[in-house]
């Protein structure tokens, strides 16, 4: 099939990935995103790779009474549903385009995945680092299905970032800056860490009340406040917010923490001891502070806040 002929049937890949409840899809060219991440999983290329179809998937299931685990954690692993959903888009694509492969990858992947979304189309790239897809905000998974087929690179939007620096004024360890992500400094990544943690990174998980991960820069961002809820049923599904030592092993089966093992978390836990995040509808400091779109009275009007926990 000849680079033209790919072009006329692009809408067939659009409708066929829509058939499967996502919304926002676009691509990029494969060579646009080297160098890649050296992992693993790039043995899982095809050998002449040339687009990546990169897919958006919304995440934010609803504000909960108490949550000591961060959004993304609360829905069933995204490895898991959104790795299927990609596996079976993926296996449709090769049926539609017979004679080219189709690899899906969701995070364990050696695609820069915000630059992957940013390329295609999808959105900016906030200063809190995230993809912010117009109208959802920065709760979205971004997943990539990478094809030898050649297919025509989407336009690239301009942003919805207006660099207000909220995100970097409201991260309390100013891992956030300008310049990027100063990892180590990251509640995300300090929550992740296997091992005896240090004195001041002990207090970083005792003071953010996390058992896992860290929203605070997402939440502090004024392109958040209005995400929608998800519509992928697979992340609504099963939400569970606040995680305890009474449901460790259920919540290590199903959730994306999981991978790191009981000892991690248990350790989180003990450290937080089993404390969730105090303010339910967070406010946090900086120009943006107390969105009145997350206050309590419009979350329910909104039919945002979820019930339970
Ligand atoms: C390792 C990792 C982490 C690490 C380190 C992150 C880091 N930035 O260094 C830790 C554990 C800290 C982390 C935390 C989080 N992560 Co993370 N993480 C990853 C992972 C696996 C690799 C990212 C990485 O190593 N980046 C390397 C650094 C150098 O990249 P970078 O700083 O983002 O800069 C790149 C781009 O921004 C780009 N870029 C910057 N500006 C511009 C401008 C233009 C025009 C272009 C073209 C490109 C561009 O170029 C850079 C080089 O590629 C990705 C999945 C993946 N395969 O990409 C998920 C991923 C980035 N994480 C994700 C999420 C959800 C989170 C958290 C929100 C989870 C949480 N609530 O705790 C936090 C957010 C923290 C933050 N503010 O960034 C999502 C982001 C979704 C989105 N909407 O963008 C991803 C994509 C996973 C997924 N499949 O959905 N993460
Ligand atoms: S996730 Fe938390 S610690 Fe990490 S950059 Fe954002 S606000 Fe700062
Ligand atoms: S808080 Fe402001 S600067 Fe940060 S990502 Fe959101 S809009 Fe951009």
């Amino acid at each position: 099939m000849s680079g033209s002929d790919v072009r006329k049937r692009e809408p067939d890949f659009r409708s066929l990935i829509s058939g499967f409840g996502i919304g926002h899809v676009g691509v990029c060219s494969f060579s646009a995103l080297l160098p890649l991440f050296e992992n693993r999983s790039k043995g899982r290329l095809p050998d002449n790779p040339r687009s990546v179809i990169v897919c958006a998937l919304p995440y934010f299931s609803g504000e909960y009474p108490r949550r000591n685990v961060a959004r993304y954690a609360v829905c069933d692993d995204y490895h898991n549903t959104g790795g299927a959903l990609l596996g079976e888009i993926s296996g449709r694509l090769a049926e539609a385009f017979p004679g080219y492969v189709f690899v899906p990858f969701i995070d364990v992947s050696p695609i820069p995945e915000v630059k992957a979304a940013r390329l295609a189309g999808l959105g900016t790239i906030g200063l809190h680092g995230q993809l912010i897809l117009p109208g959802w905000g920065a709760y979205v998974f971004i997943g990539c299905i990478v094809t030898d087929l050649l297919l025509e690179p989407s336009p690239v939007v301009s942003g919805p970032c207006p660099q207000c620096e909220a995100c970097i004024k409201a991260c309390p360890t100013n891992a956030l800056t300008r310049n990027g992500l100063r990892r180590e400094l990251c509640r995300s990544y300090i929550t992740q860490k296997r091992g005896k943690l240090t004195p001041w990174e002990e207090n970083e998980v005792r003071a953010g009340k996390m058992a896992w991960g860290c929203d605070i820069c997402l939440d502090a961002c004024p392109r958040n406040q209005t995400s929608a809820i998800t519509d992928l049923e697979c992340m609504r599904r099963s939400p569970l917010p606040v995680i305890g030592m009474d449901n460790l092993d259920e919540a290590i089966t199903r959730k994306a923490y999981g991978f790191r093992g009981r000892k991690v978390l248990e350790r989180n836990l003990q450290l937080t001891n089993n404390a969730c995040h105090p303010e339910p509808f967070v406010c946090h400091p900086g120009p943006f502070s107390c969105h009145s779109e997350r206050s309590e009275e419009s979350l329910r009007a909104q039919g945002k806040l979820r019930e339970g926990s």
